[in-house]
């Protein structure tokens, strides 16, 4: 069997796709690490088709389907924003490929999963990919067919008949140990953006204890699970022997403390004091939460020592209204200013990303957030509050009317999606004008110049994101470019 795993078409507001062009497609990596063994022996023979890396065409599909030739298309979908689009992907297989099974899978498929199905997919494999997935290959191996039914295995959505139905959801892996870490041979290197050798995207666990009101992580990944200490550095030393310098952890929120007995922040310090042990030689980047920093100062030490390099913070805002706004009330302008501090008095660079919009936001919550946001990070992210179907704040505002259902399937970051009153165009127009202020001060200019190499590839990179942006959306305005 040879199954083709795709990214999502290329988008213009695909902007950190620009910026951290070291993160490859290390979810569907993960998925042909965990495929089965076919009936007859063997493994299914995968291709990574990785549309990410592409800057002025939407992907590469035709090629990719022509020069394959795959009895299986699947393709990832992490965002609504990029819904349409992987339907377009899905129709335009199924026009050159006819007999190939077509399988969806990621967070926006997992909760828009019948959009697919009638978008053209014969399966949705929804929530947890890797056990899921090698279920329904080992039933398409033994001559199971789409619009068959799929009896007895859960967590796929797929079509009886002329009826499109969900299965029953799967449990989640409960020991992450026991999945297989990536396929590295399969999956396409991307090279370092802060080092010379090779970089890869791995995890610690799956699942946030928190609740903030705009995200789906919770509703995606259950409770907090985790990999063993063990696992991890495992798979770390086999990264550094095959050439790999930097290391990004894609959790949302890494060593959650959330007062659990079993003392997160404790068990990710000795991990890290372990890395710096082996000298494995390592660049990191991870997502800290503001709270954690700021109790932990001993756990960001320990992070230094093994190689943290950049953080990515979601101050989100910094008045009391703004965070309530977004599900962070725990959070406050000192408790960002602290956690600031700490990372930076330590060397580490500070990605700080903000919710612009979110209804309930006040005119003086987003000019906190224009004040203060820059001042906190060595790098300034502001992107539109997007209803993401899956998140607390999606339903909620699904059912007072605020939004209508395809009002996720517009979500770019830089829209206004919320039928409130507001002028959509004036909310996005003052916040591109914070964004231009922002790029435009001598500041954010003179770290193109930075003695820190790592500051002026990041700066650099950035600006180059803004650009490919502008460049798309110009080119959009006279009906050429990506969309
Ligand atoms: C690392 C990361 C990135 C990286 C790289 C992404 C990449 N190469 O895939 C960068 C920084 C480039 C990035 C960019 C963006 N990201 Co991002 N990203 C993440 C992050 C933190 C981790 C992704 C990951 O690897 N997870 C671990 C893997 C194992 O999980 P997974 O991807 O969901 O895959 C599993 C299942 O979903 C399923 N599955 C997934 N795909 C498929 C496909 C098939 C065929 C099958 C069968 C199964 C399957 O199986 C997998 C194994 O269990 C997630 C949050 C998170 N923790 O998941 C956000 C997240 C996916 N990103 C998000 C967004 C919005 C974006 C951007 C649009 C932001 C922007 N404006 O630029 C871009 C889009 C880029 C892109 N093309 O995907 C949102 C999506 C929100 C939503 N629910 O709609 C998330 C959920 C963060 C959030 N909470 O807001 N991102
Ligand atoms: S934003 Fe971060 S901390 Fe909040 S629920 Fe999502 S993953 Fe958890």
């Amino acid at each position: 069997m040879r199954i083709l795993l795709t990214t999502p078409p290329m988008r213009s507001f695909n902007v950190s796709g620009v910026v951290f062009t070291n993160f490859g497609p290390y979810n569907l990596a993960r998925l042909a690490a965990n495929l089965p063994e076919l009936p007859g022996g063997g493994r299914p023979v995968v291709r990574i088709a990785d549309y990410n890396t592409l800057r002025l065409r939407e992907h590469r599909l035709a090629e990719d389907i022509r020069d394959f030739e795959p009895d299986l298309i699947g393709i990832a979908n992490p965002f609504s924003g990029y819904t349409r689009g992987v339907v377009e992907m899905a129709r335009l297989a199924r026009r050159l490929r006819p007999q190939a099974v077509l399988v969806a899978g990621g967070q926006a498929a997992t909760f828009q999963w019948e959009r697919h199905l009638r978008g053209g997919f014969d399966f949705v494999v929804r929530f947890e990919g890797e056990r899921v997935f090698a279920d329904l290959v080992r039933f398409l191996a033994e001559g199971g067919r789409p619009r068959a039914g799929y009896p007895g295995f859960r967590g796929v959505a797929y079509w009886d008949g002329e009826v499109p139905k969900q299965g029953q959801r799967a449990a989640f892996v409960r020991d992450l140990d026991a999945l297989r870490p990536a396929d590295r041979d399969v999956e396409p290197r991307r090279r370092g953006l802060v080092s010379p050798g090779w970089s890869a995207l791995t995890e610690i666990g799956r699942g946030c204890p928190y609740h903030c009101s705009f995200c789906s992580q919770p509703g995606m990944w259950g409770r907090y699970r985790r990999r063993s200490n063990e696992a991890i550095l495992a798979e770390l030393e086999d990264l550094a022997r095959r050439g790999f310098t930097e290391v990004n952890f894609v959790d949302d929120t890494v060593g959650v403390d959330h007062g659990d007995p079993t003392r997160f922040p404790d068990v990710t310090t000795a991990l890290f004091e372990e890395i710096a042990r082996r000298g494995l030689n390592l660049k990191i980047g991870l997502c800290l939460r503001a709270d954690t920093t700021a109790r932990h100062p001993e756990m960001v030490d320990a992070m230094v020592r093994a190689g943290l390099v950049l953080v990515n913070m979601g101050f989100e805002s910094y008045t009391r209204g703004g965070l309530a706004a977004v599900g962070k009330s725990e959070s406050s302008l000192e408790l960002n200013r602290r956690a600031s501090r700490i990372l930076r008095e330590r060397g580490v660079l500070v990605w700080g990303s903000h919710i612009y919009g979110a209804p309930s936001q006040t005119d003086e919550d987003l000019a906190a957030t224009a004040r203060h946001g820059p001042e906190v990070s060595d790098f300034f992210r502001l992107t539109m509050a997007s209803p993401l179907p899956g998140s607390a704040a999606y339903h909620k505002m699904l059912a007072r009317g605020i939004i209508d259902e395809d009002a996720s399937l517009d979500n770019t970051y830089w829209h206004y999606n919320f039928k409130d009153g507001r002028d959509p165009d004036k909310v996005r127009r003052d916040m591109s004008l914070i964004l231009a202020r922002y790029y435009a001060s001598p500041a954010s200019l003179g770290k193109l110049l930075h003695r820190d190499r790592a500051v002026r590839r990041l700066a650099r990179r950035t600006y180059q994101g803004v650009a490919f942006f502008a460049l798309h959306r110009a080119l959009g305005a006279v009906g050429a470019g990506i969309p």
